[in-house]
Parts: C-alpha cells; sequence; structure tokens
C-alpha cells in the first residue's frame, strides 16, 4: 500500500509489501476479511471488467477469489463490508454519477442485493464503509473530497446521513477506513 493513502502520518513504516498477482492498469484497491478468520487482507477491483481480485493472505500471489460483479458500470468505484453481520466482508459498488451504491452478500459472481441512493452525484465522492454504531454490520458512507466532508449513514438504504463532518486538508486525499492507518 501506499503512504499517500496514509490519513494520520506521510511517515509510516511499511509493514508489509507483497504483489497481488493480477496485472492490469486501473484496477482500485479494497480491504477486507474474506474468509471470516479475523484478518483484513487485499483484493483489487477492475473497473473495465468489472472484476474483482481477492486475496486471503497479505503475501504475494495471485487471487483467492475471482469474479464478477453483474451490472456494474465504468466509473463505478469499490468498497467492502459486513454488511450482513456474517463476519464475511463482501464488495460493494458506488457509481459516482446517480450516487447509487451497489452491495453484494457473496464474493461471487452476480448481481447488487442491496440498491440505494445516498447523498448526490459528484466526480468528487469516494464510497467508505464501516462499522459506525458497532452493531456487528457495515454500513456505507461518503467522503466529499471538495469539501472535505464525511457522510455516514448506520443503515444501507436510502435516507439521511447518520453523522457528518468534515476533516482534512489537501486536494488529492483519499479517504481511509479501517484498522491499517489507526495510530
Ligand atoms: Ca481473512
Ligand atoms: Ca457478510
Ligand atoms: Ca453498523
Amino acid at each position: 500500500m501506499s503512504n499517500s493513502l496514509s490519513k494520520t502520518s506521510q511517515d509510516l513504516p511499511i509493514d508489509l509489501r507483497f504483489t497481488l498477482q493480477a496485472p492490469g492498469t486501473g484496477r482500485l484497491p479494497v480491504a477486507g476479511d474474506w474468509n471470516g478468520d479475523g484478518v483484513e487482507t487485499v483484493g483489487l477491483y477492475d473497473p473495465a471488467t468489472q472484476t474483482f481480485y481477492l486475496r486471503n493472505t497479505n503475501t504475494t500471489g495471485p487471487a483467492d477469489l475471482t469474479f464478477t460483479f453483474t451490472g456494474a458500470g465504468p466509473g463505478w468505484r469499490p468498497i467492502a463490508g459486513d454488511w450482513n453481520g456474517d463476519g464475511i466482508d463482501t464488495v460493494g459498488l458506488y457509481d459516482p454519477a446517480t450516487s447509487t451504491f451497489y452491495l453484494r452478500n457473496s464474493n461471487t459472481t452476480g448481481g447488487a442485493d442491496l440498491t440505494f441512493v445516498f447523498g448526490t452525484p459528484g466526480t468528487d465522492r469516494w464510497p467508505l464503509a464501516g462499522d459506525w454504531d458497532a452493531d456487528g454490520r457495515a454500513s456505507i458512507g461518503l467522503f466529499q473530497q471538495s469539501n472535505h466532508l464525511f457522510l455516514l449513514r448506520n443503515q444501507n438504504s436510502a435516507g439521511a446521513a447518520s453523522s457528518q463532518f468534515t476533516s482534512g486538508t489537501g486536494t488529492n486525499t483519499p479517504p481511509v477506513a479501517g484498522y491499517w492507518y489507526m495510530p
């Protein structure tokens, strides 16, 4: 992972360095516990082919899971979380053109199990996922890069933000959620 993703410091040491062997350009990273063993590992999403590549260990090697997200469009951005509280993180996609989330409850080829609109469209919108209210289920959020506004919702459904706040500075700071970059 690049230090540029860090939200806490430019000086954090890199603890792990490895390659997910899924060559190509334009891949977007995701992270999650794909097999429920308590360890978060990496994955990549290829918007050009709507294909996810997930690996179950943070070591160099090929994907353990490869599948396509049926119905995905170009420009959609990946997220991952345990939407249904079964201990397994699964993938989702966010379409910034319509501000629509598409969440799937298994890491297999298929379409969205949950589809809903949250927030307003904009190319500066980046999707987030986390268990914001600690009820055992992950839900979605948005980071609006232009004004550094975080919008979090505690349910995976259409509706208003459960909380919102501004944070950070700079113009090219993608958000992160999870434990890897916490101080
Ligand atoms: Ca795992
Ligand atoms: Ca799950
Ligand atoms: Ca939750």
